[in-house]
């Protein structure tokens, strides 16, 4: 008898939880997942006596910098995609297409940095302080962030950007700076390409 009563208050909570928990209603969807990609570019990382100081970009983990030879990100998630760019010099691209903004929420990029946007032409100070982006003009362009999923991203000089990106397939894949901004650099992974592995949640 005990049994059955234990039996029968078991089932009416598993029942009652999928009709009066709010979790199970479908109207009620989850929020996206959000995630965070922060990486830093700098210019005078000294690589060797013959060629001398070269740009890398480094990802920032739970406050340590380390390489961008192996970037994980989680799938279908919302991520935003902090660069930071100490780098002053322009770079010439490799391919013109990649100054505009693709494979981000939106097509766009937020520049943070008004002086440089207002020096490119932009010509107006944005009082948040960001200006969103679809592209960045090629003579303006210092490195860009580019993976083989479609997401490009070009980096003004010396500037902090934005932007939103979901990976929706897992797998490993590859990301590269896309302009000529140094031959050890472009050639070395953890400089200026490397793997962008995209894992499930
Ligand atoms: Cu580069």
């Amino acid at each position: 008898m005990i049994a059955v009563i234990v039996v029968t208050v078991f089932l009416s909570m598993i029942i009652g939880a999928y009709v009066v928990n709010p979790l199970y209603n479908a109207q009620n969807a989850p929020p996206p997942k959000t995630g965070a990609l922060t990486m830093i570019i700098t210019s005078d990382n000294w690589y060797n006596n013959t060629s001398g100081y070269q740009a890398a970009f480094f990802v920032v983990e739970n406050g340590h910098i380390e390489s961008s030879s192996m970037i994980t990100v989680a799938a279908h998630t919302l991520l935003e995609i902090t660069i930071i760019n100490y780098d002053k010099a322009t770079d010439p691209l490799l391919v013109n297409n990649d100054a505009n903004v693709t494979g981000t929420v939106g097509d766009v990029v937020y520049e943070y940095n008004n002086s440089l946007v207002n020096a490119s032409g932009a010509g107006v100070i944005s009082p948040r302080g960001e200006f969103a982006l679809t592209s960045v003009p090629a003579s303006k362009i210092s490195h860009t962030f580019t993976t083989n999923t479609g997401l490009n991203i070009p980096i003004y000089p010396s500037s902090t950007e934005v932007a939103y990106a979901y990976f929706n397939t897992t797998g490993l894949y590859t990301w590269a700076c896309m302009c000529d901004c140094g031959p050890v650099a472009m050639d070395h992974s953890g400089w200026m390409f490397g793997d962008i592995q995209v894992v499930s949640q």
